[in-house]
């Protein structure tokens, strides 16, 4: 499996949906949404695209701090059925003018949405030519709008394909969403939105066409490029992620989990899961709302894990530029005189390194411990540590993001970071191990995991501080009616659980489960199969192109 593998696109559906899993009717929702399409726009959609959400086993928020991570594509998905536009429905109809876009979402609580992007100049115009800056749309970070997803994707493709052009601007589309990723569930639904809203707008503008011939394949977008395009328009909506969900998402496979590191490039490996071993999503029901949130949450800890990064690299010795934002694996490779063209140090060595800096961050604890014994420094000696000015800290680490803190757990994050890195690569390596020996016994590699999983809880609750109260009350109701390890998944503050159940106990475990969380004891039928399922991995995202 390779990143440089091109999207698929089918012509046949029969071949994709048995790589979706059988939880979802996959044919009845493609058809209904084919057919929604055509009663909303009076016409058969030219595409249809899929981008699924994922289940992170292993790994929480280390991507932004370039670790590996070991997630699995789920066979929840977002769909976008979508066509261009080519008709005035009258002569005062706008939506035909090139760049519109209409937007309908088949839940019925989200309105019909239409937006066109403006042009940002730069210049004047000489020898007839106008120099585009950029694409522009009016996307509000403060309030979470689902067209802001649908905007995000159409942004990247605008600008990385349509700049400073004027002949070629986008054709006018219909779209069509659904979703069966709940959203605030840490199942990835904002990325799963968009990843299909970047396909959708690729596919109608002709650059990811079926047609392409093998000669063609130059022009047609690799899966690593999707990625890395999807991250860039996923900061668009204001959470300055890693690239874990996007990656999930587009690169999958049915057969493994994945395993993911960023560093020294996006590389990804399958990483067999055991047999026996069930993975059961439950959702909290605690609606985390990034946008919201953020600044206290997210976007907080991605700038104390960059602070961190910084001053551990100065206590090291190691060479910093003035206005170079380093993460926390860059430090560890650094340290270590690792070579980004010889591709990533081996396993050992990051093992042997991660373990030293479990030593080192001493350095990130604050030289007066508060009466709480909550270990944060204040603003002014995270900046004094960092070796910067005020005004060179504030430019380098929040003139980009807006947090809010009056201390700074630098000692706890970066605690997290380096040991939750060292569980996913012990986590892989049981995978890998089980799998090179048939004969090893299941239940004992599930308890591995288990302990894998149960410590990573652990660690996001008491050093990450991104678990919630509900949600270490849900892992603890999943150990009790027998999973092996049960943790958050995603950025947490709520959104799902992920535990690892033996397969034969997995009907019993989610009737225990749902009888004894509080939350769950008012749902039933499909409120409650939606709430907690069984997970297998599913297959990445594909386009299809409607004949
Ligand atoms: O939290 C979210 O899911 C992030 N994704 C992902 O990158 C990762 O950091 C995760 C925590 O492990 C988005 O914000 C899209």
């Amino acid at each position: 499996m390779s990143s440089q593998q091109p999207i698929p696109i089918y012509t046949n559906l029969n071949e994709l949906y048995g790589e979706l899993g059988t939880t979802l009717n996959h044919a009845q929702r493609w058809n209904e949404l084919a057919e929604n399409f055509q009663k909303k726009f009076g016409r058969k959609p030219a595409y249809i695209v899929r981008a699924p959400g994922r289940v992170n086993l292993i790994g929480e928020h280390i991507d932004y701090c370039l670790f590996g991570v070991l997630p699995a594509a789920i066979e929840q998905d977002i769909l976008i059925a979508c066509a261009p536009r080519a008709v005035p429905t009258s002569p005062q109809d706008e939506t035909h003018e090139p760049g519109h876009v209409t937007a309908e979402n088949a839940h019925t609580k989200y309105a019909r949405q239409m937006f066109a992007p403006s042009q940002k100049r730069r210049g004047s115009v000489t020898d007839g030519q106008v120099n585009i800056e950029e694409w522009h749309l009016d996307i509000n970070k403060k309030e979470l709008r689902w067209e802001s997803y649908v905007k995000a994707g159409y942004y990247g493709v605008l600008n990385n394909y349509f700049n400073g052009d004027l002949n070629t601007l986008p054709v006018p589309v219909d779209l069509l969403v659904t979703g069966a990723v709940p959203a605030g569930s840490g199942l990835s639904s904002s990325a799963a939105m968009v990843v299909a809203s970047t396909l959708t707008f690729l596919a109608v503008n002709g650059k990811l066409d079926a047609n392409l011939t093998e000669t063609d394949d130059s022009k047609k977008i690799s899966k690593g490029e999707l990625v890395t395009m999807a991250v860039a328009n996923e900061y668009r909506v204001g959470v300055n992620s890693g690239g874990m969900d996007q990656a999930a998402s587009v690169i999958s496979i049915p057969s493994a989990a994945l395993y993911i590191s960023f560093f020294p490039k996006l590389d990804v490996s399958p990483a067999p899961l055991p047999p026996g071993a069930v993975f059961v999503c439950a959702n909290s029901l605690v609606v985390s709302d990034k946008a919201v949130t953020a600044k206290t949450n997210y976007n907080l800890r991605v700038v104390e894990t960059l602070a961190a990064a910084r001053i551990l690299a100065r206590h090291l010795n190691l060479p910093i530029g003035k206005d170079e934002k380093l993460q926390l694996r860059e430090v560890v490779g650094r340290l270590v005189g690792e070579v980004k063209e010889e591709g990533e140090m081996s396993t050992e060595k990051l093992i042997e390194t991660l373990k030293r800096m479990d030593r080192e961050i001493e350095v990130l604890k604050p030289a007066k411990e508060s009466a709480d014994g909550q270990l944060g420094v204040t603003m002014e000696e995270m900046v004094e540590k960092s070796g910067l000015t005020k005004e060179e800290f504030h430019q380098l680490y929040l003139s980009w993001v807006e947090v809010e803190a009056t201390h700074f757990q630098l000692y706890k994050r970066a605690k997290h970071v380096f040991s939750e890195a060292l569980r996913v690569l012990q986590f892989r390596q049981v995978c890998l191990d089980a799998a090179a020996s048939p004969s090893s016994s299941s239940l004992e590699v599930i308890e591995k995991l288990g302990n894998l999983m149960n410590e990573s809880q652990k660690s996001c609750n008491e050093l990450f501080q991104c678990s919630c109260p509900e949600l270490n009350q849900l892992t603890t109701l999943a150990r009790e009616a027998g999973a092996y390890g049960s943790r958050l998944t995603g950025a947490g503050w709520g959104g799902c659980t992920v535990s690892i159940v033996a397969e034969d106990k997995v009907d019993a475990f989610i009737k225990q489960v749902s009888e004894t969380y509080p939350l769950y004891k008012s749902l039933s039928g499909d409120a409650l199969r939606e709430a907690i399922f069984a997970t297998k991995p599913s297959s990445g995202a594909c386009g299809f192109a409607v004949s």
